[in-house]
């Protein structure tokens, strides 16, 4: 989705953040780390983007079900830490517990199954012995079948609730952050407990939507992805967005 990625670099370069944290699945499908090396690949383009952005600042990457199969010579390259899931986060003075999500999707019993099997360390060794054209042939393959699986909302799972407060009363955190479900929102749990939920990113097809949550001393605020006049020519002279959540600052005490 080259529209996407191209406000994903734009926001990488333009955000005034200390520090950038991806939360998973920012790639539709990792196939292996030797893939940056080929010449003209979407992972070699990756790859610059996410230098160019750990250049300016520390850059933090989380998996996703996706690109669970990124690894540490990739993360070495592109500058940028790989943190496990959950990360607790302690900043501006509060406990906030950063996930991609999918572990608390409990209803969805066969997906949870599948995930256990593929991060088999000899399932991943097995992919990775693979020749390159066959993982790309693979990973159209199950791209296609999860699109097919996706094509009606009412059966995609979300997250159990319960599951999120336990996790938060384990680590001492108020806020738990994720994406995945493609359910953008602010849940309350009860108990000063929030759940804050991102969307996924789209600007390829239709108006475009993105989200960005940004911590600071006043709390949690959603912000669409910043544009920057040197990534993108149509948003010469236009003030970066900061549409802020009506939301915003909840949880905070
Ligand atoms: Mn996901």
């Amino acid at each position: 989705m080259p529209a996407t990625l191209a406000r994903l670099r734009a926001h990488l370069v333009a955000t005034p953040a200390d520090a950038v944290i991806l939360l998973g699945d920012i790639f539709e499908a990792w196939i292996g780390d030797d893939a940056r090396w080929q010449a003209g690949t979407f992972e070699q383009f990756a790859l610059e983007l996410l230098r160019e952005a750990s250049a300016r600042k520390p850059l933090f990457f989380m998996h996703g079900n996706r690109d669970f199969a990124l690894g540490e010579p990739m993360a070495e390259d592109a500058g940028m830490q790989l943190l496990p899931d959950p990360t607790r986060l302690d900043a501006f003075g509060r406990a906030w517990l950063l996930s991609h999500g999918d572990q608390l999707c409990l209803g969805d019993v066969g997906y949870l199954r599948a995930r256990a099997v593929v991060r088999r360390p000899e399932v991943l060794a097995a992919l990775r012995a693979m020749p390159l054209f066959a993982r790309r042939a693979l990973a159209r393959h199950l791209r296609a079948r999860s699109r097919m699986h996706q094509s009606d909302p009412s059966t995609w799972a979300d997250v159990d609730d319960g599951a999120a407060r336990a996790w938060l009363r384990d680590t001492g955190c108020d806020t738990l952050i994720h994406g995945h479900t493609h359910r953008p929102a602010i849940h309350e749990l009860g108990d000063g407990l929030v759940r804050a939920v991102l969307s996924d990113w789209d600007y390829d097809h239709g108006p475009g939507r993105g989200d960005v949550l940004v911590i600071d001393a006043q709390g949690l605020h959603r912000i669409t992805p910043l544009h920057s006049a040197a990534a993108d020519p149509n948003a010469a002279g236009a003030p970066a967005s900061t549409r802020h959540d009506p939301l915003a600052g909840v949880g905070a005490s």
